[in-house]
């Protein structure tokens, strides 16, 4: 009898568990102009998702399937969607990377992305497409967990993204960033900032309630502090990785960071309380005069009591990340099978506009997607050759440790991000540390943290480490928008037999469909060559450099000179030509 019994249940309850694993979430998003005033400063054009912004959080829990049909309704703009910390282990082609893992979306097609999420917590998506998601297609991606490890410490939790604001285009906003005029390469300083895509936010919290606030920064350059009046926050999450609960008075968060925090409200309700992020001005060349990088919410305890402003503070001293420890306290991954050194500087080139280069190349697109060339080329995927040279392109072995040394040769903060990953961060110097040394730093923790977003400090240095486990075509870039269109990315190229036996007959007809509406070769190298891989004549390159004996000072003036010079002449002709 028991025995039967068991035997009818057993099945039973696998049955139950697998069924309410595989839950599937559909979300249909039709992509197109909208327009909004966050700031209340200025009613801009922003890309919405059927006809709203801000756009819909993504939610689901681990272990569903989801799927994103995505209908490109901008109509003067191709896009895709990039679900940020989201490993797409076994599915590379959802990555959503414009000329890596797809081709855009061009104005009146569709696509649908497809993938499960095996790994709880915070993250974000966003359009890769060149230089885009600022235009407001950015927002919040949720990933529940049975079995999270803090769920005792928390009633409730709130999602509370963060954000820099611009009143113009993108696109005006690159044409003038990227130019003969910005010689030194000056990012736009953004209008504003953004709690929740708006600002003055009221939080409404109960007495003795703990909060957990699921924080992600979603903008296109500024890092912001944050903090909340008189309470304490305890950091239990990063980028998607639990740690050991951490208090915190103030945090610091880069562009595509996530941080979740417990913040236990007060046993009574006799005041409010603000909560302030403040973008990090070391950031910008120049601050506008009348700037304001602040911006407030509160914890609203009682409606009818007042929300006083913000007490200022006379300096920033935020948490330092670098000594969190993950909750399952994964241990160092101490033999390095192979290392990539990557040095990064800020140059001209002799377009005259600013660029950002790794090891002295600056990335340029290819023409095939290099997940496509992995898929056409056979046994030759694995010669890094073939993805051009302006890919940067790294080819990884299957499961062996990697290990990236970012050197920081520019004064500036960058905030470094790994698709496909997350990485344990070995070391980070303070400012001004030069290259790294190995023998002149400190021993590695033991357990050290891990997140897919790094800051890497001015003239500075941080090392990484992860494990090759996901065959995949997966970006390393600076996740400052300006900086992505600058150049500075790299390609990895993990694994790329073991993605062809992934991956070759599986890829979905919509991918084919919207390489053929925007006329974008699929076969060969980065160039298009299907005959010899080796030969990449046509393939996209960078602006030459400066020839030598020219400064790059130097080089501006002159093309400056030039262009003042045509403008005369035309000057001269339009008047020469003009009827009297
Ligand atoms: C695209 O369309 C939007 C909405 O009409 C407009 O504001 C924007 O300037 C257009 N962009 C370009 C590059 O023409
Ligand atoms: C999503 O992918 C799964 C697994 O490959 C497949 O079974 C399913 O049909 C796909 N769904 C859609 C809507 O494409
Ligand atoms: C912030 O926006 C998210 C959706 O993106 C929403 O779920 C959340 O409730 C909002 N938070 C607050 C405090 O209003
Ligand atoms: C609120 O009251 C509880 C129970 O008396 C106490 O344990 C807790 O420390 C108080 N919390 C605060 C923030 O004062
Ligand atoms: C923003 O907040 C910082 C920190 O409190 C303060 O120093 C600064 O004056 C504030 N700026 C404005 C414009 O309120
Ligand atoms: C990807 O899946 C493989 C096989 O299940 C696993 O061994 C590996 O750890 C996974 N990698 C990541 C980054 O999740
Ligand atoms: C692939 O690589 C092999 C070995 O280097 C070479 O002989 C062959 O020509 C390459 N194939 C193509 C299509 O370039
Ligand atoms: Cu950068």
């Amino acid at each position: 009898m028991a025995l039967s019994l068991s035997n009818f249940l057993l099945p039973l309850a696998l049955l139950l568990s697998s069924t309410a694993r595989c839950a599937t979430v559909t979300y249909d998003f039709d992509v197109g102009w909208t327009y909004a005033n966050p700031d209340g400063q200025r009613t801009r054009p922003v890309m919405g998702i059927n006809g709203q912004w801000p756009i819909p959080p993504i939610v689901a829990t681990k272990g569903d399937q989801v799927i994103v049909n995505v209908k490109n309704s901008l109509g003067n703009e191709s896009t895709s969607l990039h679900f940020h910390g989201l490993y797409m282990n076994g599915t590379s082609h959802m990555d959503g990377v414009i000329a890596v893992t797809q081709c855009g979306i061009p104005p009146g097609s569709s696509f649908t992305y497809n993938f499960t999420v095996d790994q709880p917590g915070t993250y974000w998506y966003h359009t890769h497409e060149r230089g885009q998601y600022p235009d407001g297609l950015r927002g919040p991606l949720i990933i529940h967990d049975p079995e999270d490890p803090h769920q005792d410490l928390y009633d409730e939790e709130i999602v509370l993204t963060l954000s820099d604001w611009y009143h113009d285009l993108m696109h005006g906003l690159l044409a003038s960033f990227m130019s003969v005029a910005n010689p030194s390469g000056a990012e736009p300083v953004p209008q504003a900032a953004l709690f929740n895509d708006t600002q003055d936010l009221a939080v409404r919290v109960e007495p003795g309630k703990t909060y957990l606030f699921r924080m992600v920064n979603m903008g296109a350059f500024a890092a912001q502090y944050v903090w909340f009046e008189e309470h304490t926050m305890r950091i239990v999450e990063v980028d998607g990785v639990y740690t050991e609960p951490m208090e915190a008075d103030m945090i610091y968060l880069t562009a595509a960071q996530r941080c979740s925090v417990l913040v236990t409200a007060k046993n009574d309700t006799s005041a409010n309380f603000a909560f302030v992020g403040s973008m990090d001005q070391d950031l910008f060349d120049a601050v506008p005069d009348g700037l304001n990088p602040n911006v407030t919410g509160w914890l609203v305890y009682d409606d009818s009591k007042e929300k006083p402003a913000p007490k200022l503070i006379d300096a920033f001293e935020p948490f330092d990340d670098f000594e969190l420890v993950p909750y399952d306290q994964e241990e160092l991954l101490d033999r390095v099978d192979h290392s990539i050194t990557l040095d990064l500087k800020m140059d001209n080139l002799a377009d005259g506009a600013n660029y950002a280069f790794f090891n002295d190349i600056t990335y340029v697109h290819p023409k095939v997607p290099t997940l496509y060339t992995v898929l056409s080329t056979g046994p030759n995927a694995t010669n890094p050759i073939i993805y051009g040279e302006n890919t940067n392109a790294f080819v990884l072995a299957q499961n062996q440790v990697i290990e990236i040394i970012l050197n920081n040769d520019d004064p500036g903060k960058h905030p470094f991000h790994l698709h496909g990953h997350a990485f344990q961060v070995i070391t980070r110097s303070p400012d001004d540390a030069g290259f790294y040394d190995p023998a002149n730093t400190p021993e590695p923790p033991s357990t050290p943290m891990r997140r897919d977003t790094i800051l890497v400090r001015p003239n500075g240095h941080t090392v990484l480490r992860f494990r090759s486990d996901n065959p995949g075509v997966w970006l390393f870039h600076c996740h400052i928008e300006w900086h992505v269109a600058s150049g500075l990315v790299a390609t990895i190229v993990e694994s790329p037999l073991a993605v062809q036996a992934q991956l070759m007959d599986s890829i979905p007809s919509d991918h084919w469909d919207v390489c053929a509406a925007a006329g974008v070769p699929t076969q060969g190298n980065a160039a298009g060559n299907v005959g010899d891989l080796a030969d990449l004549r046509g393939a996209n390159v960078a602006p030459g450099r400066i020839p030598d004996g020219f400064t790059a000072r130097g080089i501006v003036a002159l093309v400056f000179s030039c262009i003042s010079a045509l403008v005369g002449l035309a000057v001269i002709g339009w008047y020469g030509f003009k009827p009297v």
